[in-house]
């Protein structure tokens, strides 16, 4: 909704990690897309919010220069693109997302010299991640030099390029395969949501802010439990105790039957059978457990 557009829109990865996981949250927030012929949009068919689809490192740019409102990006390209742009405004994250984990990480050659980070000194490092990594070997006070290379990071040692990489590592897998081991972590990632620093419209504003608010609860209603059940007074606070609560429960009288009370808790996933069984001991009836599709804080 800058440059006179009226609808907003979203980056979101074409086609990669995120691609999938990022469709389905913006559909769980509520919003329905069709897609263009080109298959570049999804237009966006109960909202004004269309969706670009995009390679992930053109995000943080597209945002910057304002040709959309969000984005879905990892953490380490947002960083990473941050701090190598130097003066450009940078976009603000707003939430995490919680998928698209892994770790930005040092890795050696098993069975090499190097056996500590201080070991690193004077070494190359192969990595698509320059700015993160120069950034990280400052902080450590470690003079290595920087080698980038934009795929294939995990086989430059072999290749003789590279002493060392600092490579992304989800389950460890790559880096076996390879022959390589972590020697550190250099940051800690998921895809997050992230805001163009461009300054909107009210109009645009407050529906970023509505998007903003519905992700938040299509993300905290995933996992939550509305627990209900019937109990004795006098059993209220053992009750209490023992739930994996997220807030105070809501207690209501129930006519007639003045020694007793009906409960509703909010809890998490780990609300399970044996929970349930104790809740039974405790002189609790009518035990009922729902999954909790979305919520409004
Ligand atoms: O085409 P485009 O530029 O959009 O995609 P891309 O190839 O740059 O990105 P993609 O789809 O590979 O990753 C997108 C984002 O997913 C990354 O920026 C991270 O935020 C996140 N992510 C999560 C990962 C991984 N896990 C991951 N394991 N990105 C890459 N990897 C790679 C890693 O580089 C290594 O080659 O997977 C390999 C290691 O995996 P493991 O499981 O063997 O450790
Ligand atoms: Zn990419």
């Amino acid at each position: 909704m800058n440059d006179g557009r009226d609808r907003l829109r979203i980056a979101v990865q074409k086609s990669g990690r995120l691609s999938e996981a990022s469709l389905d949250l913006l559909r769980r927030a509520g919003l329905a897309f069709r897609a263009s012929r080109d298959k570049l949009f999804l237009y966006g068919e109960n909202l004004p919010v269309d969706v670009l689809l995009v390679r992930d490192d053109d995000i943080p740019g597209l945002l910057v220069e304002g040709s959309c409102e969000l984005g879905i990006v990892g953490r380490n390209v947002l960083d990473e693109q941050r701090l190598a742009g130097g003066a450009a405004p940078a976009p603000a994250a707003l939430i995490d997302l919680g998928f698209g984990h892994c770790r930005l990480a040092l890795a050696v050659p098993d069975g090499g010299p190097i056996g500590t980070i201080a070991d690193l000194a004077g070494l190359r490092i192969a990595t698509s991640y320059p700015a993160l990594l120069a950034d990280w070997l400052r902080a450590q006070r470690i003079d290595a030099e920087v080698v980038l290379l934009n795929g294939s990071v995990e086989i430059a040692p072999r290749l003789g390029k590279a002493h060392a990489i600092c490579d992304l590592v989800s389950s460890g897998a790559t880096l076996a395969a390879n022959q390589l081991h972590e020697l550190a972590t250099v940051m800690h990632s998921e895809a997050v949501l992230v805001a163009s620093p461009r300054p909107r419209g009210a109009a645009a504003s407050q529906l970023v802010e509505r998007l903003g608010a519905r992700i938040a609860g299509a993300l905290s209603g995933a996992g939550a439990r509305l627990l209900m059940l019937q109990a004795p007074r006098t059993a209220l606070p053992a009750i209490t105790r023992l739930l994996p609560s997220r807030e105070a429960p809501s207690v209501l009288g129930l006519d007639g039957r003045p020694d007793d009370v009906a409960m509703q808790a909010l809890c998490n996933a780990s609300l399970d059978w044996q929970h349930l069984e104790e809740l039974k001991r405790l002189g609790a009836r009518g035990v009922m457990v729902l999954n909790v599709e979305r919520m409004l804080a």
